[in-house]
């Protein structure tokens, strides 16, 4: 391959990204705000570029800075890590329009997942369980009341343009059912400018389990089984497992090969993400992602294989290199997220390293743009580290991550870790007892006092 990737994020991600470039003799592009110019994603790669200040909406999430970084230095595909630009369609379509390859999916394929009930309708077409609810949007109290009153209470008002956890409301009743329609539409209209709402069946205590899809864009597909993410504060994930704690090898298979068929018969191409809530062993789909996803590492780490590699062949219009019957689960692997957050409050706490030391030995993998003396800025997202370890099975994996974390040092600033081990000493946490409202509760009720 005669290519040259810009990548277009910052931190861990763009590094996380360089490392495949690297390895597959792949010349890589790190773009950066004048915030960044002493990041390690900058001091990593083959090639720089200053692309604008350090707001994001005038550098990471600039299109034209982006689009014009790629011509000034000849770079022929975009690895767009997540968050930022990685969902936005409109900026796929521009890239392809420049002739630059969009490491992931078509921008149809982003926009069809990007619209909540185009990618439920999507889904259920493609086979795939979903939760029961209204067939599409809901225009008025009235409907709202007729669904609630068919499918029974619970119920949950969702945003059609939303997705994780944003414009949604819960109505336990009919006389709950008003407020939650309105300020769902006003909530949405408000953080999306479209205040279009749909309606779900209200599942009370699931899991979070997610399937890894892989697309090769010419009509194959495969998974690599799930992650358990479940441990989640406010729709931010802190310790996600694979393979789940709750799913059989039985259970896997079966939505696993739903999954991949899907993914097949859409002819997506890259790396996706299918999200269901799982309770009482039955699979409902939510969402699907359309990226790279945050905890992709410990779906690496059981399955041996390199998925930042697999997206840049694929987006190369080459094979994935292994086929559904290659992929084997070994082990256990568990990552936690470790944030520039003060606790209990996890309010942000950017500042300067005075010291960084990155845990090691076997089974453990530290993903972080930190080094001794780095600043934080204060401009982006908390997360500044991800620890994966792994193990033959999971109380081994459980076993290194609390001898890891004793490794780890981050000082100068407050972090996460201190929740780790507290999580740790929860029984619970050993069991693999827990559900999406599990982290909540435990840190109202005093978890980390
Ligand atoms: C739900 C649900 C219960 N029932 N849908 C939250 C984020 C968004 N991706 C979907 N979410 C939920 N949808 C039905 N029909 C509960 C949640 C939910 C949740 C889901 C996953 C992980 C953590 C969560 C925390 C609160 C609510």
């Amino acid at each position: 391959m005669t290519h040259k990737i810009l990548i277009a994020n910052r931190g861990e991600i763009a590094l996380r990204v360089i490392r495949a470039c690297r390895e597959m003799g792949i010349p890589s592009v790190a773009v950066h705000s004048t915030a960044d110019a002493d990041a390690m994603h900058v001091r990593m790669a083959d090639e720089t570029i200053c692309i604008g200040p350090a707001p994001s909406p005038d550098s990471y999430l600039s299109i034209p800075a982006i689009i014009s970084a790629c011509e000034v230095t000849g770079a022929t595909m975009i690895h767009p890590g997540y968050g930022f630009l990685s969902e936005n369609a409109r900026f796929v379509q521009i890239v392809e329009d420049h002739d630059i390859t969009f490491i992931g999916p078509s921008a149809e394929h982003i926009r069809t997942m990007g619209d909540k009930i185009t990618a439920k309708e999507t889904a259920k077409d493609l086979g795939i369980p979903v939760v029961p609810g209204s067939e599409g949007g809901v225009a008025s109290v009235e409907e709202a009341k007729e669904i609630g009153a068919s499918f029974g209470y619970p119920v949950i008002v969702k945003a059609t343009a939303g997705g994780g956890g944003r414009g949604m409301k819960v109505a336990r009743d009919e006389d709950e059912m008003a407020r939650a329609y309105q300020t769902a539409r006003a909530e949405a209209k408000a953080a999306f400018g479209n205040d279009e709402v749909y309606i779900e069946k209200y599942l009370q205590r699931p899991r979070h389990i997610e399937i890894q899809v892989f697309g090769d864009g010419q009509g194959g597909g495969v998974h690599l089984g799930e992650r358990d993410c479940s441990l989640q504060r406010r729709h931010q994930k802190v310790f996600e497992e694979a393979p789940g704690p709750s799913i059989s090898p039985e259970e896997r298979a079966h939505i696993g090969a739903i999954c991949a068929n899907a993914v097949a018969k859409m002819g997506y191409r890259g790396a996706g993400t299918i999200e269901f809530l799982y309770e009482d062993g039955e699979f409902y789909f939510i969402e699907m992602n359309t990226r790279l996803q945050v905890e992709h590492p410990v779906t690496e780490g059981i399955f041996g294989v390199d998925l930042v590699r697999e997206q840049i062949l694929v987006a190369a219009g080459q094979a994935l290199s292994f086929t559904q019957d290659d992929l084997q689960i070994n082990g256990h692997a568990i990552e936690v997220r470790i944030n520039a957050e003060k606790l209990p409050e996890f309010r942000p706490s950017p500042g300067t390293i005075s010291h960084f030391h990155a845990p090691g030995g076997l089974g453990v993998r530290m993903d972080s743009a930190l080094y001794d003396g780095y600043r934080i800025p204060p401009y982006y997202d908390s997360l500044i580290g991800k620890l994966i370890v792994h193990g033959r099975d999971r109380p081994e994996a459980l076993a290194r991550l609390n001898r890891a974390l004793g490794e780890l040092i981050v000082d100068g600033i407050d972090t996460t870790v201190p929740l780790f081990h507290a999580l740790l000493r929860e029984k619970d946490i050993h069991t693999g007892e827990y559900n999406i409202h599990w982290l909540e509760k435990w840190l109202e009720a005093g978890g980390l006092e």
